[in-house]
């Protein structure tokens, strides 16, 4: 491998390394290997920075991480120097912080934005990438990594006469960059996940009518959003260090917070009553984090559910309606909680209804209506929050072929297979940020993505030093981590729900947990003997 130190990069379009989306991922990953001396360049199919929050312009959209924590670490002048306005960030502040990082660490001048990139394919005489992108153009590249997100692949379902409706679709994945206006219009709102309870009341104060259709009841905490103030920034701000290590060394999530010391089969009803009220009038993500026992015994989550389906019950003044809003088909946690603000009492507009469509799935939609049950439910819009082909499905719907011409769908017919999440044996020189069989989704996704792109840039560093070509990892190592990933997630109560974390959401997908359910820092302590023992279990030559 070699650095291009000489000759720009781009005339002899051939790089050290493809990086594939200008999302946080994609962004660390450049700075960290132009600092190193690689060459490297970014495709992004959008026309900015910032992935998931460049597509994702829903209304209400915002993070469920606190944007304190929601933000690098590598930089101590960054993290010193942006000022978040709010406890929760919105997209639009997210989006304007990835714009801030692009420029202050000059990183377009190697992203070439509105570029899909189509196709990747291992030549097995160069040990290299071919990579094509959108125009047909073909670049090389020693090392491809997929910075794709896992949440990238926004999916409309597939429900018969959709192709018929006359009225604009939106799908809050992808979402107009121009402001959309429901005003008098009557919206239907299908899907009930953390965007869609995040859209809803948002929508309901513009729209005449709103209707949500709902598959599966969701379990939500009010986010508490607010202000932030300067004491609660310098709180952070001059903690940064012992906060930061926190999240990477200690939580399981990757998220700085109380970490719960008891089960909750320990306590008193009343005491255990008093601590979810006191976690709930708090708000946030860390409702889960009580006790230390709800995502693993059922009689423990049991209290949890039942103590936020008693909210319900309290918020929603119409019995039938919050009776349908509880949800009762999965322990809570085990599908991402939502976090909210005034989901539940916007159903108490009086231009809000709810339709159960798991009881009667929706049976077609015409040129202006939802027909469930027989019942024609007029629309003038409809909004699609049902979610996305998770972890997956970015990387699938890349042309890649690997070696033997084998491509990922193939490979991962059963299920995806990795080692680490960070790269899948028969694809060499070729990772994969927050991968599949790594923490990813179950974490603070920033603190997961520095690990990913500290530990690749730190790998490419030794490969340069001891001139060695090509990695690849084993097919033995690959399969006791995947049997291991299983296995830590079987001891949970995870496998229960039909999540997307499981690929239940979509049709043919097979069900394999696919996330690692182990904690950020057990993974990173198992990620950095792997290295400290010269990349065990990868085959480097
Ligand atoms: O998608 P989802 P999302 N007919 O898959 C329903 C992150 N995120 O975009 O549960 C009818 O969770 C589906 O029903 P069911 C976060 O990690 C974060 O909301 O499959 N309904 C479900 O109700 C999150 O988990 C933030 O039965 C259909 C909904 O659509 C992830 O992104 C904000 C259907 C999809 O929910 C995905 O969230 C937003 C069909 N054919 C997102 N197909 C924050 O940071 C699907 N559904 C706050």
């Amino acid at each position: 491998m070699s650095p291009a130190q000489s000759s720009p990069a781009e005339a002899s379009e051939a790089y050290d390394v493809v990086i594939v989306g200008a999302g946080f991922a994609g962004m660390y990953m450049l700075h960290r290997l132009r600092r190193l001396g690689f060459s490297a360049r970014v495709y992004e199919q959008g026309g900015g920075v910032g992935g998931t929050w460049y597509w994702n312009r829903y209304p209400g959209a915002r993070c469920d991480v606190e944007s304190m924590q929601y933000s690098y670490s590598f930089s101590e002048e960054l993290q010193q120097e942006w000022d978040w306005t709010e406890r929760y960030a919105p997209q639009a502040e997210i989006l304007k912080y990835a714009n801030h990082v692009a420029d202050r660490f000059d990183l377009r001048r190697d992203i070439q934005f509105d570029t899909r990139v189509e196709r990747a394919v291992f030549d097995e005489q160069t040990n290299g990438w071919s990579v094509t992108i959108s125009g047909g153009k073909t670049v090389e590249a020693k090392f491809v990594v997929l910075a794709t997100g896992c949440l990238s692949n926004a999916r409309k379902p597939d429900i018969k006469g959709l192709e018929n409706f006359k009225g604009p679709v939106y799908h809050t994945g992808n979402w107009p960059h121009e402001p959309v206006d429901f005003t008098g219009l009557r919206v239907g709102l299908i899907g009930t996940g953390s965007s869609g309870i995040q859209s809803a009341p948002i929508i309901a104060e513009q729209a005449k009518h709103l209707t949500v259709f709902q598959r599966t009841a969701n379990f939500s905490i009010p986010a508490r959003n607010a202000t932030l103030t300067d004491e609660e920034r310098d709180a952070f701000r001059n903690n940064y260090s012992e906060i930061r290590r926190f999240a990477r060394e200690v939580a399981r999530n990757g998220i700085y917070a109380e970490q719960p010391d008891r089960g909750a089969l320990d306590d008193s009803e009343d005491d255990r009553h008093a601590r979810y009220g006191a976690r709930w009038d708090r708000g946030g993500l860390t409702f889960m984090y009580a006790y230390n026992n709800l995502g693993l015994d059922l009689a423990a989550n049991d209290t949890a559910a039942d103590y936020v389906r008693g909210k319900i019950t309290e918020i929603v003044k119409d019995a039938s309606t919050a009776k349908l809003l509880q949800p009762n088909s999965h322990p809570i946690g085990t599908k991402r909680i939502c976090i909210d603000t005034d989901y539940f009492a916007t159903f108490n507009r009086p231009n809000v209804s709810l339709v159960d469509i798991k009881t009667n799935p929706i049976e077609e939609i015409t040129a202006n209506a939802v027909r469930v049950a027989g019942a024609d439910h007029e629309v003038d819009a409809l909004v699609m929050a049902t979610g996305f082909d998770a972890m997956t499905g970015s990387v699938a719907r890349i042309g890649i072929r690997g070696r033997g011409g084998r491509t990922p769908n193939q490979k991962w017919a059963e299920g995806p297979k990795t080692y680490l999440g960070l790269m899948s044996a028969g694809f060499p020189n070729l990772f994969i940020i927050t991968g599949p069989g790594s923490p990813s989704v179950l974490s603070n996704m920033i603190v997961s993505i520095e690990q990913h792109v500290d530990w690749i840039a730190d790998c490419l560093l030794h490969m340069r030093k001891q001139g060695l070509a090509t990695m690849e990892a084993d097919g033995g190592a690959e399969d006791k981590w995947v049997a291991h990933v299983n296995e830590v997630a079987h001891g949970t109560l995870y496998p229960q729900a039909n999540s997307w974390y499981m690929g239940a959401n979509i049709p043919g997908k097979p069900r394999i947990f696919m996330p690692y359910i182990g904690g950020v820092g057990v993974y990173r302590r198992i990620c950095d003997e792997v290295a400290g023992k010269g990349y065990e279990g990868f085959v480097m030559t």
